[in-house]
């Protein structure tokens, strides 16, 4: 979908995950990245643990036209909301739930009470694919191949439904 530029890799989405225990989310939302042809830049960069590294990386991925970024985090999860101190490209947090001991709350509520000024889209608990949709609608905006991508993406669901109704209704 993006043309890379000469010697350069050429990425539309960066997504970073908090730690290497966030990897299951991130494989939800990379097969929805790969089936339509985003290209995308993965990441383990934690807000607490490594933030000079956060913050020079997002300086450089705008210097290299990252259009969106995605953070998945659990926990006191940080990490969307210091990436979107940093840049003013639409930031899409993805709170996880599988090590909370309070069912995600923790990692939810770090991302949707963002203060004013500093807004974070934040999508459903472990919602990886939410994510890579939401971002692939950003992208659409300025791309009509992917646009019809997305609109194919939504027939195949729907195709899906009425197929389980027509089964369900014979059961
Ligand atoms: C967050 O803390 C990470 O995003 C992860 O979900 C959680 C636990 O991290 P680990 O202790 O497993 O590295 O920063």
């Amino acid at each position: 979908v993006y043309a890379k530029r000469e010697g350069e890799a050429l990425s539309a989405v960066s997504v970073i995950l908090g730690s290497d225990s966030d990897r299951e989310v991130f494989n939800s939302l990379s097969a929805v990245l790969n089936e339509l042809d985003i290209s995308f830049e993965q990441r383990i960069i934690s807000a607490h643990r490594t933030p000079d590294i956060l913050k020079n990386y997002i300086e450089d991925a705008e210097k290299r036209d990252v259009s969106v970024f995605i953070a998945i985090a659990g926990m006191a999860a940080a990490l969307p909301g210091a990436i979107a101190s940093i840049t003013t490209r639409p930031v899409i947090g993805v709170p996880v739930a599988l090590k909370s001991k309070i069912m995600g709350l923790d990692s939810l509520l770090s991302m949707v009470q963002m203060p004013p000024g500093i807004p974070v889209a934040t999508v459903g608990l472990d919602a990886g694919r939410n994510a890579a949709l939401l971002a692939a609608e950003i992208l659409a905006l300025s791309n009509e191949t992917l646009e019809k991508k997305l609109k194919a993406y939504r027939d195949t669901q729907r195709n899906k439904v009425m197929e389980k109704d027509a089964a369900f209704k014979e059961e």
